[in-house]
């Protein structure tokens, strides 16, 4: 057994790093290799949250103070320093939470396009001057905090999606608690870590570790926290916010999709294919902006199903770190079992099988909670194959007539994240725009990822509240207040 490390991974509260009252730890372990324990992580208790609380409640007046230039300068010093680990970074990314190294940077670097995009924010905090009906006086808006805010966040992405909330609360005069997922807790410190070394003054960044559904009651019903950014499945995030309303707490939810790729008649199949395979096996699936539907018009489906089998054989599973490696193994053996599940319904559900990844026989993937991409075809849109959320290297191939009958597959679904569409006909990329039910939509270009100056967020089951990202994050992480004078 190697053990890289067993130091324990500890809460930061007020400044400090700290234990959790109950003294308990989990323990921390490579998806590629699951004996390999990389730490154990401290369990919180809502004791542990109420004293964070109290920590980034007895900042925040200070904070709120100190002018927005300047919180965007340690901000942006934390971007510096991210950049400056950036290979640190992704080497403990792919071993504590598996995506493929080349995955790893192209996260670390996400995560420090939004740190930088937020921190330039401090500069641009602007308000709006409006002309009043009256005379004698004067209307302007300005931007202010909130005071402590929740950021929530999933093991897929433990990086940049703290990064993308934590820098915005922040550099908008918050003070933060950071509740990150228990599978990730490594790399949750060390972007904890580049803020504090950025000149995070004491109490203004708190995390607490743990398990979801206890501290985050206590987070919910904690009446100083003003805002929670959640991100991670529909289901937490409904109860999420229904507690949350309660009290009029303010809440952006981030969830699950169930993205579509169209392929039309005139597409470039080949690029088609590629996309789909990519949006598919690309972070092993475990992404809410992954593809996990193509839905095709018959006249090219025999020619793209056999493209895609083509292009699945190129996503050779193994250990991220590997050479070679295109895609990592599941998170943990909860979501191996989670999604192998989800396989042999849709098996037993009599939709056809054409690539099947649940039992990998390479004897190296035993090593790890590892899946093989896996494809259906001839899948019935309203198979649960095709409207539940996998989480996984899986795709299922829906045939369409046309234009219509895609858009109606494709927005039939209770998600609404992304989509995208693979045409060569300006017209039908412009349909497809208006009629599509998502809220980041594509054109030749696959379902994944955004831009840190741009609003990230789904429509329908995927999406609540004000958008992640861009300047929208501004929009959720202060309140506008209007002042007249008259003179
Ligand atoms: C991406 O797919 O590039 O949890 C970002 C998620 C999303 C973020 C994904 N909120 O998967």
């Amino acid at each position: 057994m190697t053990t890289t490390a067993t130091l324990p991974i500890l809460n930061h509260v007020g400044g400090a790093w700290v234990g959790s009252s109950s003294g308990e730890t989990i323990v921390d372990r490579n998806p590629a290799r699951s004996d390999e324990v990389l730490g154990e992580a401290t369990v919180s208790t809502p004791e542990d949250v109420r004293q964070a609380i109290d920590a980034a409640d007895a900042a925040f007046r200070e904070w709120r103070a100190t002018p927005a230039p300047q919180r965007g300068d340690i901000v942006r010093k934390a971007a510096d320093l991210m950049e400056r680990r950036r290979d640190e970074l992704a080497h403990l990314l792919t071993q504590e939470e598996g995506k493929v190294l080349a995955e790893s940077f192209a996260e670390v670097d996400r995560a420090i396009a939004n740190v930088r995009f937020a921190a330039g924010q401090g500069t641009r905090l602007t308000g709006e001057t409006i002309p009043s009906a009256q005379r004698g006086t004067f209307i302007y808006t300005v931007r202010e905090p909130l005071g402590v805010v929740a950021c929530i966040t999933p093991w897929n992405f433990p990086i940049a999606i703290p990064a993308w909330k934590i820098a915005p609360a922040l550099v908008a005069g918050n003070t933060v608690l950071f509740k990150p997922a228990s599978l990730t807790p490594l790399c949750a410190v060390q972007v904890v870590q580049c803020f504090i070394d950025g000149g995070l003054p004491d109490g203004v960044l708190n995390m607490v570790l743990g398990g979801g559904e206890t501290l985050s009651r206590a987070i919910t019903s904690d009446e100083r926290v003003k805002a929670i950014s959640f991100t991670g499945s529909s289901e937490v995030g409904r109860r999420l916010y229904a507690r949350a309303a309660e009290r009029l707490c303010k809440v952006q939810l981030e969830m699950g999709g169930k993205n579509a790729v169209i392929v039309m008649e005139d597409a470039d199949l080949e690029k088609a294919a590629d996309s789909v395979a990519t949006g598919a096996f690309g972070a092993t699936g475990q992404r809410c902006t992954a593809t996990s539907r193509a839905v095709v018009v018959r006249s090219v489906l025999a020619d793209f199903d056999r493209l895609l089998a083509k292009k699945a054989e190129g996503w050779r599973a193994g250990n991220g770190l590997d050479a070679g490696v295109r895609m990592g193994p599941i998170v943990d053996e909860t979501q191996l079992r989670k999604v192998r599940a989800k396989i042999d319904e849709g098996k037993r559900s009599g939709a056809k099988i054409v690539r099947d990844g649940s039992a990998p026989s390479r004897s190296d993937l035993r090593e790890g909670y590892f899946l093989e991409p896996t494809i259906f075809i001839d899948v019935d849109p309203r198979a649960a194959l095709a409207q539940e959320e996998i989480f996984g290297p899986v795709v299922s191939v829906i045939p369409a007539d046309d234009l219509a009958s895609a858009l109606a597959a494709a927005n039939a679904v209770g998600y609404g994240l992304s989509s995208s569409i693979y045409t060569s006909d300006l017209r039908t990329a412009f349909k497809y725009a208006d009629e599509s039910q998502a809220g980041m939509l594509h054109v030749n270009i696959p379902t994944l990822g955004g831009e840190a100056q741009v609003p990230f967020g789904g429509v329908k089951d995927s999406g609540f509240g004000d958008r992640e990202c861009g300047t929208a994050a501004f929009d959720f992480f202060s309140e506008q207040k209007v002042v007249y004078v008259g003179y």
